[in-house]
């Protein structure tokens, strides 16, 4: 039986990635921060808490880690931990580098000095091809991050290429496009939009308010992207790859899709930063721009190329943009109306 161990299984994707490895005959432990007021409940819907080890595991804290890598006999390492929410890293763009970007080389080193023979897998993201040198980005395009987050990823990619080249570890970095699910947190937009129209719609909610409509994203679903990162760890050699749909959607259709699973009739009036939405049965202005939501440097537009993943790794996408908006609205109005 295979070891594994997950750096951030309290997230979206730690839950789904230990899912699939439990499935996988694996044995999974999941590194959760003593401190994170996150709880386990990812685990718990996906009903998997009781199947993985959870131990107290601290990116800021290389002692930590060192002792994780020491007293467990690990093959696959998983670093999905990090500080991934682009708008907070304006706010704490130290931090930020710390937790993101530094602890690739805190987890990098313990392998190397304790058990150089563990796969690693690295988290990046195509926030670090941000100011998009090309359409769509594929590993060769130039990156160009537009945020501390997207400085600190690429400092944790190019980390994991240099241990690789250097010191031969089996170290994969793998670039994913925005993944979503029901899993998702709540300050990310598409969780923030289900669950406010699911809101809305039940009555609990009058007003959302977001920041820029027209930022385009390949949102994919979660679930397919865990299984890349496994594939990356099962190759005979280790390897960098983009993870994406190779279609990108505006906020705007998310929300449009959104409403009219939820039989929202929305018409928009004005434009930019003075748009509204109108719930046309009762003529009240439902949705609102807050340049609070704006951030310092944006990222306009991202698609991804994924032909070297679906080649190599034999990878593919089996959730589409209308599949997945329609999962995640139908599970958040469900959880709203369980709840009351
Ligand atoms: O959902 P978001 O916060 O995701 P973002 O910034 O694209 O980053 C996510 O995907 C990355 C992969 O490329 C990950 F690396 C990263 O960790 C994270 O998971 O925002 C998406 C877009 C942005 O352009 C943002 O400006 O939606 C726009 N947006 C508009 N109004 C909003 C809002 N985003 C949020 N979070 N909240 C709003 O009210």
């Amino acid at each position: 039986m295979k070891t594994a161990f997950i750096s951030g299984i309290s997230g979206q994707d730690g839950a789904y990635l230990a899912k699939h490895l439990l499935e996988n005959g694996y044995k999974v432990i999941g590194g959760d921060r003593r401190t994170s007021s996150g709880s386990l409940w990812r685990l718990e819907e996906l009903e998997i808490l009781n199947d993985v080890e959870i131990v107290d595991f601290e990116l800021a804290e290389f002692t930590n880690i060192m002792r994780q890598i020491e007293k467990n006999d690990i093959q696959e390492f998983y670093n999905l931990a990090s500080q991934s929410f682009v708008a907070a890293s304006f706010e704490m763009p130290l931090m930020t580098s710390d937790i993101t970007g530094m602890s690739v080389i805190r987890i990098l080193e313990a392998i190397r000095k304790i058990h150089p023979t563990i796969k690693f897998y690295q988290a990046s993201s195509s926030e670090m091809f941000g100011k998009a040198q090309e359409t769509p980005q594929n590993e060769k395009t130039p990156f160009y991050p537009r945020s501390p987050y997207g400085v600190a990823k690429l400092f944790g990619h190019w980390t994991t290429v240099n241990y690789r080249e250097a010191y031969n570890l089996f170290a994969c970095s793998g670039i994913l496009f925005n993944h979503e699910s029901p899993l998702r947190g709540d300050e990310f937009v598409t969780r923030k939009i289900s669950k406010s129209l699911s809101k809305i719609k039940l009555g609990k909610l009058d007003l959302l308010e977001l920041g820029n409509l027209e930022a385009k994203r390949d949102w994919g679903f979660a679930g397919d992207y865990v299984k890349a990162m496994w594939l990356m760890l099962q190759q005979e050699k280790a390897d960098d790859y983009v993870v994406a749909t190779g279609e990108a959607h505006s906020v705007l259709e998310f929300i449009n899709l959104a409403s009219s699973f939820l039989g929202i009739q929305l018409v928009w009036d004005g434009e930019k930063e003075n748009i509204v939405g109108i719930d046309k049965s009762t003529n009240k202005i439902i949705i609102r721009v807050n340049k609070k939501f704006y951030r310092p440097s944006e990222v306009d537009h991202l698609v991804g190329d994924s032909s070297k993943a679906r080649d190599i790794l034999g990878w593919s996408d089996s959730v589409n943009f209308e599949n997945l908006v329609a999962m995640m609205v139908e599970t958040e109005f469900n959880r709203i109306k369980k709840a009351d």
